[in-house]
């Protein structure tokens, strides 16, 4: 053993032995439980953050803690490798994005493989390799069947000189990036997901999903957004009736006008012969607003000029257009209360008109209506038969009468809006779809699978090359063979991340998109990524798995049993981010100190769902740790050899220093697997290192002891800081590779205190502590308080009259 810590040649070593043994590749057996463990795969950008750091080795410290624990473990790793940023590096740096992004798939697989996580290599994939994303080309074809698919106008941002569209990001303030001419709104025909088909068990499920945060739930939910209401309708006369969604019609009698959404027909209609509210409409239209800021933005409308029939009373109110009406959300048009709804009463202050109080407070007490809408459910008033009653009964009792008089139904309206997934972007996976003059959109037949995404391209940024190469689009209709064009439009990247789960578990099939291995890996049992992803990916994997069920391809009904989301990497408080400049690079940190160490330190640093503080010193502290470790299994293993333990042969120390190791045990085991708090594990082994050291003991059992307690804390280090683990287990004598090693368990014997504490009185002042074994007699006792250091101070030469031990507890020596 080498007498100093070299991290560069144990971890090479250690590496290269895992990777000639193939340790981590896994293999299905159903003898054994599974533990399908999975990091959220990165975004192949060029090298690896701190962020990618810290979500991987949460990741391979529980993968390899659940090894330990006897589960046959799959951990895969592959690259989410879609996406505009590589268009953007393209321009910038004139090589093709296919290119670009295999460089750095090279680059960072070099990283993690440095870092010694324990992935299972053979199962790697990319997203833009042909036979991953034909498969999600097969699925969609396949989708489209089954009606969960279709095509509508929606709209983009599109740049007039350019003569391109661009996304998101790629309008600042209003202007094109590249040319900075002002953007406009294009509606433009789409493909879309029929994601709100799964609305409700997207949303009833998350009640299952208890290893899931309750944050990332409840962010769900209200995405989801499921309301309870009614669906009405208010006659027009000479229109159409005009339906509206309220989720309060027991305030149906304080209704005093209507307001439909700019895009709602009969704003269209009305507009056709009235100038000023022609201008309004397309006022409104242009000023697309975020849903967030509906609530506070100013409220603005026009009268229609016409007036609707309330359904109940028969009196005329007027019908308005107004800005917060959005046209995506249930009818496009609101019956308005502005007595208790916060923006139809602005709207009402602002245009002067009626207010209308119908519910009352509970309690009774007054409400000053011109101060503010009353939003709280009540009691009603002034609401003919339904007077009196609660807001609740009033919920029941009008919508059933609206029911029989066949003027409304019960209704449940959902926020979550189908899923736009075309892009028309040039690095995607092609949509697979042939668009014919006669036949309309036809799928691509599975024999024609995959449509290829040419690579050798000429990547200007000015539109998308598929889109100019006849070569690519120019196809016959597979249903007519009539002349027809080919969709160049690529999917959302959310596409791809929402199913490479399920295909790291049968990546090299190439006859179907999933098969039974699905089915002995999955569900995922352990995800871990950031909170970003709380959202959108989530909620698309969940989709996904759902649809994939309904297929047949898998039969659990969630993706991800439990999830952790790993906190922010922080410096001086701050998010580490490029845009800041403020980042750490963790390859100079391997390179300099090792992976061991920076896997310490990102572990011990703080537990993984809170952010962590980066920190020079943390770093050096972690490096000595080791080098400590290091040096004290050299001082033990330089000595004669160890001899067996023998537990009823120990003295005192020696059992202490033993029950010590095992109360670590018992703690270190409950922080890794239960609360996930691998800081405070590392904190404990510390600890014990510490006490070690000063453990000096070269007696036979001594030594004994001491190996057990370096064999210990060797296996539970082994999943955060492998390569030191496996040189140091073999210099502690085992012939066998530390990974066929279980996680230790603590006896039982070990853990009951040999020891007992007394407190010695004299003349009833407590003036010393003494620790005796547990069997000892009284006069061993007694003898033990006399002898105390400070009891003999205080007694001097006075004579005892009388002892009293109460055993367990209390010496107490009278003296005079
Ligand atoms: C009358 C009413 C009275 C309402 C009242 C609320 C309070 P959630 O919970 O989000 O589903 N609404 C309906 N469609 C709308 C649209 N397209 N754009 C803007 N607002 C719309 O909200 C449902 C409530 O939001 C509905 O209930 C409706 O206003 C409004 F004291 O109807 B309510
Ligand atoms: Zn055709």
């Amino acid at each position: 053993m080498d007498e100093q810590y070299q991290p560069k040649q144990v971890e090479d070593q250690a590496q290269a032995y895992w990777e000639h043994e193939r340790s981590f590749q896994a293999v299905e057996n159903r003898a054994r439980e599974k533990y399908y463990c999975l990091a959220m795969f990165p975004y192949p950008s060029g090298r690896l953050h701190m962020g990618h750091v810290r979500n991987y080795t949460i990741g391979d410290v529980m993968a390899r803690y659940q090894r330990m624990q006897g589960k046959n473990v799959l951990q895969p790793m592959g690259w989410d490798a879609f996406g505009l940023p590589a268009e953007n590096a393209a321009i910038q740096n004139n090589v093709p994005p296919a290119q670009w992004t295999r460089e750095n798939i090279a680059y960072m697989r070099k990283q993690l493989k440095q870092l010694g996580f324990s992935y299972d290599w053979s199962r790697e994939f990319a997203t833009c390799d042909p036979q991953y994303y034909r498969w999600e080309q097969w699925f969609f074809t396949r989708l489209f069947r089954k009606g969960l698919v279709y095509k509508k106008t929606a709209p983009v941002n599109w740049c007039p000189k350019d003569t391109t569209v661009l996304a998101n990001e790629q309008v600042i303030d209003g202007r094109c990036w590249r040319c900075d001419s002002v953007v406009e709104r294009r509606e433009i025909p789409q493909w879309f997901m029929k994601i709100t088909h799964y609305a409700e068990e997207l949303l009833s499920e998350l009640d299952n999903l208890t290893g899931w945060p309750e944050q990332v739930r409840t962010m769900q939910r209200n995405w989801i957004g499921k309301s309870m209401g009614v669906e009405l309708a208010f006659d027009v006369p000479g229109e159409d009736a005009l339906h509206v969604f309220t989720t309060r019609p027991d305030t149906l009698f304080g209704v005093t006008y209507v307001a439909v959404a700019a895009e709602h027909p009969l704003a269209l209609k009305a507009a056709q012969s009235n100038a000023p509210l022609a201008a309004f409409i397309d006022e409104c239209r242009h000023t697309e607003v975020a849903e967030a800021a509906m609530e506070t933005m100013e409220k603005k409308g026009m009268a229609l000029g016409l007036d609707a029939v309330h359904p109940l009373t028969g009196e005329n109110v007027p019908v308005w257009v107004a800005n917060f009406v959005l046209m995506s959300y249930g009818t496009g048009a609101v019956m308005a209360v502005p007595a208790h709804d916060q923006r139809d009463f602005e709207f009402a202050h602002k245009y002067a008109l009626p207010i209308r109080q119908v519910i009352a407070p509970h309690d009774g007490s007054f409400v000053d209506i011109e101060q503010g809408a009353f939003t709280a459910k009540g009691v009603l008033q002034d609401s003919v038969q339904f007077s009196g009653i609660t807001s609740e009964q009033a919920f029941e009792a009008i919508a059933t009468h609206l029911e029989h008089q066949h003027k409304g139904r019960r209704q449940i309206n959902y926020r979550l809006r189908d899923w736009g997934v075309s892009r028309q972007r040039y690095w995607g996976a092609p949509i697979p779809i042939i668009n014919c003059p006669a036949c309309g959109a036809v799928p691509v037949p599975d024999k024609e699978l995959p449509v290829v995404l040419p690579e050798d391209v000429v990547f200007d940024g000015i539109g998308s090359p598929i889109k100019r190469m006849t070569s690519f689009y120019k196809a016959e209709c597979p249903h007519c063979g009539g002349e027809a064009e080919r969709e160049t439009d690529t999917f959302d990247t959310f596409m791809e991340s929402s199913w490479y789960y399920a295909r790291f578990t049968c990546p090299e099939n190439s006859r179907v998109m999933l098969d039974d291995h699905a089915n002995y890996w999955l569900p995922v049992d352990q995800y871990i990524g950031g909170i970003e992803h709380a959202i959108l990916h989530l909620l698309y994997a969940r989709f996904f798995h759902k649809m994939l069920r309904d297929m047949g391809l898998v039969r659990s009904d969630e993706p991800f049993t439990r999830l952790l989301t790993q906190g922010m990497v922080l410096k001086d408080g701050t998010k580490m981010s490029k845009s800041k400049g403020n980042t750490v690079d963790p390859q100079a940190l391997v390179d300099q100190y090792g992976a061991d160490t920076v896997r310490l330190f990102t572990m011990f640093a703080a537990p993984p769902e809170q952010s962590l503080e980066w920190s020079d010193a943390g770093v050096e502290g972690a490096a000595r740790f080791l080098r400590r470790l290091w040096n004290l299994v050299v001082d033990h293993v330089h000595h004669s050899s160890v001899h067996e333990l023998d537990v009823d042969s120990l003295s005192a120390e020696q059992r202490d220093m033993r029950r010590q190791v095992h109360q670590a045990i018992v703690k270190i085991t409950d922080d890794m697997g239960r609360r996930h708090t691998f800081n405070t594990a590392i904190a404990s082994v510390m600890e014990l290192v510490n006490t070690l050291y000063k453990f000096k003991d070269e007696s036979v059992q001594g030594r004994a002891v001491m190996q057990e307690a370096l064999d210990s804390i060797t296996l539970m280090l082994a999943p955060i800081v492998p390569h030191i683990c496996h040189q140091l287990w073999q210099d502690l004598g085992h012939s066998e590779d530390l990974m066929t090693y279980p996680w230790p368990v603590a006896d039982e014997q070990a853990l009951v205190k040999q020891a007992v504490d007394y407190v010695v009185q004299v003349n009833g002042k407590v003036r010393g502590r003494i620790s005796v074994a547990a069997d000892a007699d009284q006069a061993t006792v007694e003898a033990a308080a006399r002898n105390d250091a400070n009891v003999k101070k205080f007694l001097g030469d006075t004579p005892i009259r009388k002892v009293i031990v109460v055993p367990g507890k209390l010496v107490s020596i009278v003296a005079n």
